[in-house]
């Protein structure tokens, strides 16, 4: 049986991103293709002062909508509305290069498989009483893309400071267009307004974490315009995902075996060698560089002795890879455990095999 190369997103070509998003106005300022600008802007700061306190209403109204979403019940789009109005004030506090301190569970993509997020949280410990760091890909490819990133960005309002949701490269108008996620908006909701809604607020969402000074955590790897982590902070992040420049990079970039910089077969992003990140590590006084993005079959891999790691976070991925899913606790001392875990049963649906049909044969 051919393996399937499940992992491989590949970025649109510009000429089809008129096509692709049936809700653009003609001078729509979504369509970033003409934004050649790498947008470094020295005089980004996130905004001065601090994130307004829970109201108890707020409170209240969170934990009943967490309830809800646990049982996998899609959010009313009037609520959705004021979950991301809600989540928007948090996350345009956070940094480009968020910081996180230890205890902290650092997990990679989950992709719209909601029972298998909820498998994570059994295996890892339930949220707030862990600390999650989440670093992409929520959405597309799963079938429960809207549920799955209502209940994190839910959780993350309800405990700003016990989860961090850095943006992946699916957090985007193009790539949602593409797999899945707008597709499910439009027949969970009957219109786009909910695709709207997620993909305005992906916008705020922190494109990078760093664990107490020495873990630098992001969805997809290193680009050849950023040597510092202080020249990640000067981004300006709140906009869609750039085609190219150092914030696509970091979201859409892979490790690999070659030394130097090479051409991503993603058409976004580089890939970079063992070289590259030892660099990086030394410039920025890094142990470890952890990433998502690509699948690994045990939810984990090493790459670059040890100097970077992979993780991916849904199992039996796209419910065919028949591969295990993985999250890594990185505890007070600085020690570090990887958790595996099998898919869970979805409710309702049948088990899907991975064993060749015979009509194949
Ligand atoms: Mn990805």
């Amino acid at each position: 049986m051919e393996p399937i190369d499940m992992d491989g997103d590949i970025l649109m070509q510009d000429q089809n991103d008129q096509r692709l998003d049936p809700t653009l106005d003609e001078d729509d300022p979504q369509d970033v293709s003409s934004n050649n600008e790498y947008s470094f802007n020295q005089t980004f700061h996130h905004p001065s002062g601090s994130r307004p306190e829970l109201s108890f209403s707020n409170i209240n109204q969170l934990d009943q909508w967490i309830s809800q979403l646990s049982n996998c019940q899609p959010l009313s789009q009037d609520n959705v509305a004021k979950l991301c109005k809600m989540a928007a004030d948090v996350l345009q506090f956070e940094d480009n290069v968020q910081p996180v301190h230890v205890p902290v569970t650092i997990c990679g993509d989950v992709h719209g498989q909601f029972h298998d997020l909820m498998e994570l949280f059994k295996i890892g410990g339930p949220c707030p009483d862990t600390n999650y760091l989440f670093m992409g890909d929520y959405v597309d490819r799963g079938y429960y893309s809207v549920e799955t990133v209502s209940f994190l960005v839910a959780m993350k309002v309800r405990y700003p400071n016990r989860i961090t949701i850095l943006r992946g490269n699916h957090e985007s108008r193009q790539i949602t267009q593409v797999y899945g996620f707008y597709d499910e908006c439009l027949r969970k909701y009957g219109s786009a307004d909910v695709w709207k809604l997620f993909t305005d607020l992906f916008d705020y969402f922190p494109i990078t974490a760093l664990v107490d000074n020495r873990i630098f955590c992001l969805h997809g790897g290193l680009s050849p315009m950023l040597e510092t982590i202080d020249q990640v902070k000067s981004l300006q992040r709140v906009q869609e995902v750039p085609h190219e420049g150092p914030m696509c990079d970091l979201l859409w970039s892979d490790p690999d075996d070659r030394s130097g910089w090479g051409i991503s077969p993603r058409g976004a992003g580089f890939t970079f060698g063992q070289d590259i990140s030892e660099q990086f590590n030394h410039t920025n006084n890094l142990s470890l560089i952890a990433r998502a993005h690509q699948l690994v079959m045990e939810g984990y891999s090493w790459s670059h002795s040890e100097s970077v790691v992979t993780i991916f976070s849904a199992p039996n991925y796209c419910y065919r890879c028949g591969n295990q899913a993985a999250i890594m606790e990185v505890d007070e001392q600085h020690n570090r455990q990887f958790l595996q875990y099998d898919p869970s049963v979805r409710p309702g649906e049948p088990t899907v095999t991975r064993k060749t049909p015979d009509y194949f044969l």
